[in-house]
């Protein structure tokens, strides 16, 4: 170990000696009885190393990270002055004002219109691997993809329009090496494996990987290795079917109209619409289920589908026996079968819905004084033009044992892809000209709350650290050349830089205010935002600090109080987006702008996760360099300004205000009114009329790497002998449980502390869940959605607080504490850190849009504080961890039957963050919660804890570690006995 040069302890850790480390790398190895699997394959190590180093040559921007020296804190926040190194500008980033012709590309857009009669056929294929695809982010390839490209094509419909789609599955059969029974995870690789794992790369190939980067550890020969390692029961060419809690089934797909207000499940003639229980097999599974159980056997099952599947989505429906218009918007589709939803999705299978109707109409007739005109050609007075953005981070390896198993060796780290494609293109705009962006955030995983914003400069992110680009001309006259070089920027840099932007719709829904009791829709003028507040991450550092210890009492002040979460939250011209989020903006041109050159950029909020603040204390604290891994921040397009000014002269984006139609019936806001119980409904339910229909669900699991441990009670690991290395391990002689990342992911159905103060282990998703929140079609009901996932604190120091496996940071006992006890703890002693992180949980629900009343986030005593500026239409938000909540308000009119509700953290889904929900029309079967009074925007935190009772700390941690898998196929019970709170010894 002491010699391998990428091992985290010979970074200068000055606690851990190499030597030390050694005896504990054998002590751990000592609990392991089965050595085997140290004969990793030579193939599927090779393999992997070749697309490795072959990816470097494409990396080079990445590559340039490695002489940059060690990271810095922060990356764009941090402070990199004194950065010993600074990498070279790459030939592959772009250089605007040299550049012709504009390189910004979409995908092809399809129009039912234009195709009479005809549907959309979307081929599920597989990419070529290695090698380059025909997408235009041709680094190496997707996983899957429709027909070959990333992001699909366009759809474009109008708001009364059917759009008819035939989604026929190309790939080959899954291939079925299926773990039966609780399983591990591969992400869970227990750190003794992976130092394993790593160390053995190291000396067969010379190749460096750190076992303490998550996207450096080759997580993925481990599970080649599985069936030696953990004893792991692998059926080969078993079809798991079926709706089971993991990632299986990765070649199974459907489709998922993303915000769009349509039948869940059929319309009336019988054809499917937003069905996501569906499931389109590849012929190869029904080939293969036949030899097991006989060509004549019946081998489909009932919402099984084999080779393709025709849909139908009716954009307007019927109420009152009136037909009503889709309203507009900004939307998307992707696929969304359960279990393979995280690999179709990250591996590039999404594309842009739009519905057009009467907002773009009335924008387009006063920017070109056309109705429709061609929405990628610069038109009329302003060059007015839309643009589609959709920003994704791609990964195109699998965990999944139903994947190619050519893919799941892949080292390739997932990388940022904006509309399919690697790197930033070129935007050329003249000055004045007027355009509008509809910006879907198509991330997937937990670091993809981002925000969007627009600088004056070139930025390009390189590793983990955001440069400006400085461009100077070197000699004189005709010798003179054109030089570029980086130089590292800080946040405040890249706040100075930000540029006024307008924003007109939230997850494709125009912006709705009330003015006289009147509802309007409006164009938010996003610089207006909070503009006076201070920023409390942009206060300077103190005499005597160091730039990580300034950068982390910054961090710690954005979570004092609610006006410090406030103004840290919320800032202008920049929006927060999560998951699927989509906003669409106005981005207008000074007239002086000629030559500029500016960036569309979407930084990682790193409000979202405490993964910043825990690598902040291990710099802030020690002399050893942070395990990071990269920022996420995205460079999306520079823009050129080149050209005359428009015609038009300076428009006021404000002026369309007064164009704007009149707000839809679906889209009126819910005032609590429409929460009453009826007296007609009272009488069937037996609830008091007049009370207020209500409902709580949390969203439970904790996302870190470092969890708590668990020690199994006396007498488990004799019961689960055979479970060994799947549900416990034994380090030095302590037998604990080895919790699954993924596997702590699910929802309380019924998490409601007044009527049942402690409610049962979260379960996971069921398809046709008895227990599901059932509503009642055409009235209004108010929810209210926790997150229980928790940050914990743990004693660091080894020495002084020994533990079992003893490998740091492996599995130190975890306390549930509120964010200042812990942050006052560290400060009195630096050896007690974040250890295991809660996760924001980006919530999404089907079908109707939610009337967003609060998103409450805790400060650091606990105390909840909305930081919602206003009520707002969204499908997708994100619940705040640590015991932050969400509160919202729905109508679920229209449409009856069964859809979900779940976590746009994909692999949170798959793995059983999701739930089924129905809409029915017997009161009878309606199962809201009746309440006197219902939440608001303008209550205190503490107000609404009165109506909706918050879990406690203890609560909470036990709901992280207790789950039921209610399914009949996958089904466990993790881990199947009461968890016990660990208290610190002086309390
Ligand atoms: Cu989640």
């Amino acid at each position: 170990m002491a010699s391998n040069p990428g091992s985290k302890k010979n970074k200068g850790d000055g606690r851990t000696t190499g030597e030390k480390g050694e005896r504990q790398m054998e002590g751990s190895r000592g609990g392991l009885e089965r050595r085997d699997f140290l004969k990793l394959s030579a193939s599927g190590v090779l393999a992997s190393l070749a697309v490795g180093c072959a990816s470097s040559a494409v990396l080079d921007l990445e590559e340039a990270t490695d002489v940059a020296g060690p990271p810095e804190p922060g990356g764009a926040g941090g402070a990199n002055a004194g950065s010993p190194a600074i990498p070279q500008v790459s030939e592959r980033l772009p250089d605007p004002e040299t550049i012709q012709s504009a390189t910004w590309h979409e995908p092809w857009t399809w129009r039912p219109q234009q195709w009479p009669g005809r549907s959309l056929q979307l081929n599920v294929t597989r990419g070529q691997n290695p090698g380059f695809s025909p997408s235009p982010a041709s680094f190496g390839s997707m996983l899957f993809s429709f027909g070959g490209i990333s992001p699909g094509p366009t759809i474009r419909v109008r708001s009364d329009d059917v759009l008819n789609l035939t989604v026929r599955n190309l790939l080959e059969r899954n291939h079925g090496e299926v773990e039966v029974g609780p399983y591990p995870a591969p992400i869970d690789v227990p750190r003794p494996l992976r130092a394993e794992i790593c160390k053995l790369v190291n000396e067969q190939t010379g190749f460096p990987l750190d076992e303490d980067d998550p996207g450096g550890c080759p997580v993925f020969i481990f599970l080649e290795q599985s069936r030696e390692v953990v004893g792991a029961e692998l059926r080969p060419n078993w079809d798991i079917g079926g709706h089971v809690n993991k990632f299986h089934a990765a070649h199974t797909t459907n489709i998922h109209t993303h915000g769009l207000h349509v039948q869940p499940q059929s319309n009336a003639d019988g054809s499917h619409s937003d069905n996501i229980f569906l499931r389109i097999l590849p012929q190869g599974d029904v080939d293969m289920r036949k030899q097991a159980r006989g060509e004549n056997a019946e081998v489909l099952n009932a919402h099984e589908h084999a080779g393709e599947l025709d849909y139908s989505f009716h954009l307007s429906y019927e109420r009152d026996g009136q037909r009503l218009s889709h309203p507009p918007g900004t939307h998307w589709y992707h696929p969304h079968s359960h279990g393979s939803t995280h690999v179709q999705v990250s591996s590039g299978m999404a594309g842009f819905l739009v519905v057009e109707g009467d907002v773009d109409q009335a924008i387009n007739r006063a920017m070109t004084g056309e109705d429709w005109p061609d929405p990628e050609i610069p038109t009329g007075d302003w060059d007015y033009r839309e643009r589609l953005m959709m920003l994704q981070r791609v990964f195109i390896a699998s965990f999944d044992t139903d994947a190619p198993p050519a893919k799941r060796n892949l080292l390739f780290p997932p990388f940022p892809a904006i509309n399919g494609a690697r790197e930033p293109s070129v935007i050329k705009m003249r000055p004045g000209a007027v355009e509008r962006w509809r910006v879907l955030n198509g991330s997937v995983d937990g670091a993809g709350t981002k925000r969007f914003m627009v600088l004056e400069g070139q930025f390009v992110t390189v590793g983990r650290t955001t440069y400006r680009v400085i461009t100077e001309m070197e000699g004189e006259g005709e010798e003179a050349e054109r030089k570029r070089r980086l130089e590292p920027v800080t946040e405040l840099d890249l706040v100075a830089a930000k540029v006024d932007l307008q924003q007109l719709a939230m997850d494709g829904i125009t912006l709705v205010r009330e003015r006289d009791g009147r509802a309007e829709h409006y164009i938010k003028d996003l610089s207006r935002v909070n503009a006076d507040a201070p920023d409390p991450r942009l206060a300077g550092p103190r005499p005597g600090e160091t730039p990580a210890q300034a950068e982390l009492r910054c961090i710690e002040d954005c979570f004092r109080d609610g006006d410090s979460l406030q103004h840290a939250f919320v800032r202008p011209n920049e929006v927060l987006m999560t998951n699927a989020n989509r906003c669409d903006l106005f981005f207008k041109v000074p007239l002086d702008a000629a030559g500029k050159v500016y960036t569309i950029f979407a930084a990682e909020s790193r409000l979202h996760s405490d993964t910043h603040q825990s690598n902040l204390q291990l710099v802030a604290s020690s002399e050893r360099p942070p395990v990071r891994r990269p920022a996420f921040d995205v460079a999306i397009a520079y823009i050129h300004i080149d050209g005359e000014p428009v015609a038009g002269g300076n428009f006021d984006i404000q002026s369309l205000n007064a164009k704007l139609p009149p707000v839809p019936p679906l889209l009126q806001p819910i005032a609590e009114n429409e929460l009453r119980v009826s007296a007609a409904e009272a009488a069937r339910t037996g609830v008091a009329a007049g009370s207020r229909r209500t409902r709580t669900l949390a969203y439970t699991g904790t996302g870190g790497t470092d969890f708590p441990v668990t020690y199994c009670p006396p007498g488990y690991a004799e019961k689960h002998a055979d479970m060994k290395y799947r549900l416990w391990m034994n380090f030095d002689g302590v037998d604990i449980m080895l919790p699954q990342i993924s596997g702590t992911m699910g929802i309380n159905p019924d998490f409601d502390l007044r009527f049942n103060p402690q409610p049962e282990a979260p379960r996971k998703f069921v398809a046709f869940d008895p227990k599901c929140p059932r509503m009642l079609l055409d009235t209004a009901e108010e929810w209210v959605v926790y997150n229980t996932s928790q940050t914990m604190w743990s004693h660091t120091d080894l020495e002084r607080f020994p533990q079992p496996g003893a490998e740091p940071p492996f599995r130190y006992i975890n306390h549930p504490l509120q964010r200042g006890a812990g942050q006052r703890r560290f400060h009195a002693d630096p050896e007690f850190k974040i250890t295991a992180k809660g996760n924001d949980h980006p919530f999404h629900i089907h079908v109707n849009p939610m009337w967003v009343q609060r998103v409450d986030v805790p400060d650091e005593n606990g105390v909840l504080h909305n930081i919602l500026p206003e009520p707002c239409w969204m499908d997708s938000v994100a619940i705040p961890r640590n015991g932050g909540r969400i509160v919202f308000r729905s109508r679920f009119e229209d449409f009856t039957g069964q859809w979900i509700n779940h976590c746009h953290i994909l692999a949170h889904e798959d793995n059983g963050m999701m739930q089924m929900i129905e809409c029915v029309d017997d009161p009878g079967r309606a199962n809201y919660r009746p309440r006197e009074r219902a939440a608001s925007h303008g209550m205190s935190g503490p107000e609404v804890d009165a109506i909706y009772p918050r879990p406690s700390l203890e609560l909470m941690y036990r709901q992280n570690l207790s789950f039921v898998d209610p399914s009949h196929i996958g089904g466990y019970e993790f881990p199947g006995f009461e968890i016990e709170v660990p208290t610190l010894d002086d309390e």
